[in-house]
C-alpha cells in the first residue's frame, strides 16, 4: 500500500511543501503540499523533479575505491573507513592537521546535521584548509554584515508584504526562487507589491525573466559600486537623507558622505551605462517611497566589489530610512542558539586567520575556493595534501576547474562524499554514498533567520537510505574519530565545556552528541524554544513533530530590533568603517582591455540547478542544450550566427559554445550559465553536452576581490570570435 508523507523540499531557499508518495520503501513521486502554509500547494519543476535523483540509476549507492587502472570499485564501510583513515593518520602524522581540507558545497547547507559536523570537525581537528561554495556565492555579504553590523549573519531581507517599492539588484527570483531570503511563492509576493500600488525595479544587465515582468532598469555588468555610489551622492547632495534614521541608527555617515562625493551620475555613467537623468529620478524615488526594501543578490556578489557593493546596499537603505522599519529590510531572527552563538563563543568569525596562498581573511572559517588549487599544489608548510569534499563539484563551480582538476591528482587522499559520480570526484581515491535529503532528518539551520514570513518545519526521513548510503554527519563523525577527534567534544575549551553543559540538560541524553539532540537543544534555548519547560508554548521538536507542514512563528518580521542586531561597541551601524572608505577610493576610471571588449555574466535556468539537477529526463525534455547569450549587434560585428558554434576567450581561456542571439542582453554583455559540461558518471548530463564556463575565470590572487576572497564570475572581459 503507497503512503503519503509530509515533507519539504532541499534543493533551493523557499523550502517548498512536498508530498512524498512511498511504496515498499521506494519514493513513487512527490507533489507539492497544499497545507504547507505558506508554499500552498506550489512547487517548481525541480522539486518534482528530484524524484528522479531519489531513484537515479546513476546515484552511488556503496561506497567506491579507485583502483590503480583508474575504475572505481565496491568496497565495505569498514574497507573504505579503515584505509582512509590509516592515510589520513599517515599524512597527519608526517605533515601536521595543517594539511587537511574540506570542501562543502551547496547542498551542505540545506542539512543541519551535515553543516554542524563539518564545522565541529574543523573545529575539533583545528582544521585550516576549509572552502565552500560561499567565496563563490555570498561570503562578501557575509563581511559587508561584519563590517556594518558587527555581525556575519546580520543580514537584512526585503519586507515583501509590506513594502511599496522593492529595488532589486542583480537577482531573478522568477528563476531563481529568491536567495539569502526564504519566500515561497515569491513571483506572487512581488505581484502583489503592484497589485497593491508599489514598484518592482530590477538592476540587471539582462532582461531577465524577472526584469520582464516587472520594471527593468540596465546596467553594465560590475557597475553595481559605481550606482550605488552614485544614488548615495545624489541623495547626499539633494537633502534627501533620513537624518532622523541615520542619527538613531549609525555612526560615520560625514565619513561615508564625503566618501561617495566624487561619484556624480556623469561620472560614473561610464560604468553603469545609466543617464544621469535616469539615475537621480531613482535616488529620488527610493527616497520618497513610503517604505523601500533594498535587496541584492548574486548578480552584486560575483563581480570585482562585491563586499562594497553589499555594503552600499544596506548604507542605502539605512540613510533612506528604510532599514529595520516596516516594509524596508528587515532582521529575522534565528530560531536555534546557532550561529549568533557560535559567533559569540569564537568558534566562526571574520579574519581571525589569513590563507597561505593570497594572505586572504577567513570567512566564517573558510577561505576562498579559488586558492585552493594552488594550496595544493604549493610547496611549504601547511600545503593541503587530504582533502574531502561533500556536497561539491568545485571543479565545474569556481574559477578555473582545469587547474583544480589537475592539482586534485597532486592529493596524498582525495575523499568525496556524493550522491553522485561527478565532475569532481571522478578523480577521488573513496567516493562515499550520501543520502538524499528524503533519507534524512531535517530542520533548516540557515534560513529561518532569512524567512520574510518567520516560520519553521521539520521532517523526519521520508524513506530509509537506499543501498549502503549514509547521512554525512556519521560518515564524518567516524572518519574523525580514526584521527582522534571527537565532533563536538574536540572543540576549544570553552566552547566543548557549554555545549557538553548544555547537552547534559537534555533530559535523557548521554555521552552520545547526535545532531537530533544538539538541535534539540538549540531550539528550545533559542528565540522561540520552551526553555525546557519555562516557557508554555515555546517550541520543541515534539511540537514541530506534531505540526509536519510546518509552523508560521509570526505573521511579520519583527522590527525596532537594530539593538539585538548590531554587535559594535555603542550599538550603532557603521557607515565608514576603513576597508569601505579605502575601497570607495580605490576606484578608478573605468579601463577596458582592447584585446576583451565584451563582458561575460551568469545565468540561471528553471530546469538546471547548479551543476547537479541535469541528469534528469524531465529536466532535461525538449533536447535542452547549453547556448551562450549574445546581442545581435555583437553577433553581427564579430560574423557569429545564431545556433552556430562561436568562441569565446577571455585572458584566462576559451570555450566554443552556439549562440543564442537576443537582445535580453545588451550590446557589450554576453551570458552563459554555469554548471554544465559533464563528465562524470552520469549518463543523461554528459550526453547533453555543453562546456565548463569557469575556464574563462582567473584564480590569481589579484583577481579574488579581497575583503571576503569572492571569485571574479560576473563581468569577465571577453572577446568573440567565429569559429572556422
Ligand atoms: N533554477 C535555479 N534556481 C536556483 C539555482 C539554480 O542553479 N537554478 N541556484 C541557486 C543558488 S545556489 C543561488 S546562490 C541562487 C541565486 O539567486 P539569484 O541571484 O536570484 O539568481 P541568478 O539567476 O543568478 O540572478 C542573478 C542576476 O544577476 C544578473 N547579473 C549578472 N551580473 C550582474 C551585475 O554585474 N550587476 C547586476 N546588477 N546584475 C548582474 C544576472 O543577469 C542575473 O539575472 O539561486 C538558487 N536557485
Ligand atoms: N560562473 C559561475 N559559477 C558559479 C556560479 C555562478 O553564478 N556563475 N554560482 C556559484 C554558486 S552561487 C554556487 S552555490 C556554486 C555551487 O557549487 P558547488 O556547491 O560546488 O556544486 P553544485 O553544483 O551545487 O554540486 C553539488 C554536488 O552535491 C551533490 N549533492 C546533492 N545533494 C546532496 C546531498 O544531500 N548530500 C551530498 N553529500 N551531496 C549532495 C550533487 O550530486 C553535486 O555533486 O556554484 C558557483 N559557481
Ligand atoms: S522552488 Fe523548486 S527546487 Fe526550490 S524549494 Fe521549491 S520546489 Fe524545491
Ligand atoms: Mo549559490
Amino acid at each position: 500500500m503507497p503512503t503519503e508523507v509530509v515533507t519539504y523540499c532541499r534543493i533551493c531557499e523557499p523550502l517548498c511543501g512536498l508530498i512524498a508518495t512511498v511504496e515498499d520503501g521506494r519514493l513513487v513521486k512527490l507533489r507539492p503540499d497544499k497545507e504547507h502554509p505558506l508554499s500552498l500547494g506550489n512547487a517548481c519543476p525541480k522539486g518534482i523533479a528530484f524524484a528522479e535523483v531519489q531513484n537515479d540509476p546513476d546515484r552511488v549507492l556503496h561506497p567506491l575505491r579507485r583502483r590503480a587502472d583508474g575504475e572505481f570499485e565496491q568496497v565495505t564501510w569498514e574497507q573504505a573507513y579503515d584505509d582512509i583513515g590509516a592515510r589520513l593518520k599517515a599524512v597527519v602524522d608526517t605533515h601536521g592537521r595543517d594539511s587537511l581540507g574540506w570542501y562543502f558545497g551547496n547542498p551542505s547547507s540545506f542539512s543541519y546535521s551535515h553543516t554542524l559536523w563539518i564545522l565541529a570537525f574543523a573545529v575539533g581537528s583545528g582544521m585550516r584548509h576549509l572552502y565552500s561554495a560561499g567565496s563563490q556565492d555570498v561570503n562578501n555579504r557575509f563581511v559587508a554584515s561584519q563590517l556594518l553590523y558587527g555581525s556575519l549573519t546580520a543580514t537584512p531581507i526585503p519586507d515583501l508584504d509590506r513594502t511599496d517599492l522593492l529595488f532589486m539588484v542583480g537577482a531573478n527570483p522568477l528563476v531563481s526562487h529568491g536567495s539569502v531570503m526564504t519566500a515561497p511563492r515569491i513571483k506572487d509576493k512581488l505581484r502583489a507589491i503592484v497589485d497593491r500600488g508599489g514598484r518592482v525595479v530590477v538592476v540587471d544587465p539582462r532582461r531577465s525573466e524577472t526584469a520582464k515582468a516587472f520594471e527593468h532598469l540596465p546596467i553594465r555588468p560590475d557597475g553595481d559600486a559605481w550606482l550605488l555610489a552614485s544614488m548615495l551622492q545624489v541623495l547626499f547632495a539633494e537633502g534627501r537623507t533620513d537624518s532622523a534614521a541615520i542619527a538613531a541608527q549609525s555612526v560615520g555617515v560625514d565619513r561615508l558622505r564625503a566618501a561617495v562625493a566624487r561619484f556624480t551620475p556623469e561620472r560614473t555613467q561610464a560604468f553603469t551605462g545609466i543617464a544621469p537623468d535616469r539615475l537621480r529620478a531613482m535616488a529620488r524615488e527610493l527616497a520618497t517611497a513610503r517604505r523601500a526594501a533594498i535587496y541584492g543578490r548574486t548578480g552584486t556578489c560575483l563581480g570585482r566589489q562585491g563586499t562594497l557593493v553589499a555594503f552600499l546596499l544596506d548604507a542605502l537603505a539605512l540613510v533612506t530610512g528604510n532599514l529595520d522599519r516596516e516594509g524596508g529590510g528587515v532582521f529575522g531572527e534565528e530560531a536555534f542558539l546557532g550561529l549568533d552563538f557560535a559567533q559569540r563563543t569564537g568558534m566562526i568569525g571574520y579574519d581571525r586567520r589569513r590563507s597561505r596562498i593570497g594572505n586572504f581573511p577567513d570567512v566564517l572559517g573558510s577561505f576562498p575556493a579559488a586558492v585552493m588549487a594552488k594550496e595544493i599544489t604549493t610547496p611549504g608548510k601547511g600545503r593541503l595534501r587530504a582533502l574531502f569534499t561533500s556536497a561539491g563539484n568545485p571543479v565545474l563551480s569556481v574559477p578555473n576547474g582545469d587547474e583544480l582538476e589537475a592539482a586534485l591528482t597532486e592529493l596524498e587522499l582525495f575523499v568525496s562524499i556524493d550522491l553522485y559520480v561527478n565532475d569532481t570526484n571522478r578523480k577521488a581515491d573513496y567516493i562515499l554514498p550520501a543520502t538524499t535529503f528524503l533519507e534524512r532528518d531535517d530542520i533548516p539551520l540557515p534560513f529561518g533567520a532569512l524567512s520574510t514570513t518567520p516560520f519553521i518545519q521539520a521532517t523526519e526521513r521520508v524513506v530509509e537510505p537506499y543501498g549502503e548510503a549514509r547521512e554525512e554527519w556519521e560518515i564524518i563523525d567516524e572518519i574523525a574519530k580514526r584521527i582522534g577527534v571527537v565532533p563536538f567534544v574536540s572543540t576549544p575549551k570553552r566552547v566543548g565545556a557549554v555545549l557538553s553543559g548544555l547537552i547534559r540538560r537534555v533530559p535523557g541524553s548521554s555521552a552520545a552528541t547526535t545532531p537530533k539532540v544538539l538541535i534539540d537543544v538549540a531550539l528550545r534555548l533559542g528565540a522561540y524554544g520552551d526553555r525546557f519547560g519555562l516557557r508554555r508554548d515555546g517550541l520543541n521538536m515534539t511540537k514541530l513533530r506534531a505540526n509536519p507542514h510546518g509552523i508560521v512563528l509570526r505573521e511579520h518580521v519583527e522590527t525596532g530590533v537594530l539593538k539585538r542586531v548590531v554587535k559594535h561597541k555603542g550599538g550603532k551601524v557603521r557607515l565608514a568603517p576603513d576597508e569601505i572608505i579605502d575601497t570607495l577610493a580605490s576606484l578608478g576610471d573605468r579601463q577596458d582591455d582592447p584585446d576583451f571588449p565584451l563582458r561575460l555574466i551568469g545565468l540561471r535556468e528553471l530546469k538546471s540547478h547548479n551543476s547537479w539537477m541535469h541528469n534528469s529526463e524531465f529536466l532535461m525534455r525538449g533536447n535542452r542544450a547549453h547556448t551562450a547569450r549574445v546581442n545581435p549587434v555583437d553577433a553581427e560585428a564579430a560574423g557569429i550566427e545564431d545556433g552556430k558554434p562561436f568562441r569565446i576567450a577571455s585572458a584566462h581561456g576559451s570555450i566554443e559554445l552556439p549562440a543564442f542571439l537576443t537582445d535580453e542582453v545588451g550590446a557589450g554583455t554576453i551570458a552563459v550559465p554555469h554548471g554544465w559540461g559533464h563528465r562524470g558518471g552520469w549518463q543523461v548530463a554528459n550526453a547533453a553536452g555543453g562546456v565548463n564556463v569557469n575556464l574563462l575565470m582567473s584564480t590569481a590572487v589579484e583577481d579574488i576581490e579581497p575583503l571576503a576572497g569572492m571569485a571574479h564570475l560576473n563581468g569577465v572581459p571577453v572577446r568573440i570570435e567565429p569559429v572556422a
